[in-house]
């Protein structure tokens, strides 16, 4: 072999080694490109299913307002308030059934919110908070209609004031009973004055 033919296949040697290097790169490149995509694949999934399976962080306060005004429970995801009535009413009204929890329910009402219930006249007895000044006696003793005790200050809206025959209201009566042709009213004014 002379000279001038080993310089040609120094140099066809070289041109195939770069070709065949970089082919390798494009190569490694495209390999390392989907394994770094896989692993992204693979983080991606692992961050979610940690998140998903993270229980939703109790609020530091459970005290709400709900629409119709009422103080209420909130539940976990920080949107849902509760009347206090659904709070331990053996129905789970919460996402997680946090209003139902042990730690609340075991021993009532003990373990509720103070503003989730409403102690009455006799304090052995208890109703929870959305139902004074509803206009019926849940407390037994109309204390929970009280303004004394209660805080009510007039009728609810379409009730009408009086003494009631009816044991169960208290200084108000539904106006649906006005002009029904029963006695509601000690005075007959649901049947004579209502309007
Ligand atoms: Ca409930
Ligand atoms: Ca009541
Ligand atoms: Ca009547």
């Amino acid at each position: 072999m002379d000279a001038a033919s080993m310089g040609s296949t120094v140099t066809m040697l070289s041109r195939d080694e770069k070709d065949a290097c970089c082919g390798c790169s494009r190569r490694c490149v495209c390999i390392i490109g989907v394994i770094l995509v896989l692993l992204m694949i693979v983080a991606a999934a692992i961050v979610c299913a940690v998140v998903l399976a993270l229980p939703a962080r109790t609020p530091e306060t459970r005290y709400c307002v709900t629409s119709d005004n009422y103080t209420g429970f909130l539940c976990d995801d920080r949107k849902t308030c509760l009347l206090p009535s659904q709070v331990c009413n053996s129905a789970s009204d919460c996402g997680n059934g946090e209003d139902e929890a042990s730690s609340l329910c075991s021993d009532l009402p003990n373990n509720l919110p103070g503003y989730l219930i409403f102690r009455c006249g006799n304090p052995q007895f208890w109703i929870y908070s959305n139902l004074k000044c509803n206009g019926i006696n849940n407390c037994g003793d109309c204390s929970d209609e009280s303004e004394s005790l209660a805080s009510c200050s007039s009728c609810p809206s379409n009730w009408w004031p009086c003494t009631p025959v009816l044991y169960q209201y208290c200084s108000c009566i539904p106006k649906s009973l006005c002009r029904n042709g029963v006695q509601d009213c000690v005075s007959w004014s649901d049947e004579y004055q209502c309007t």
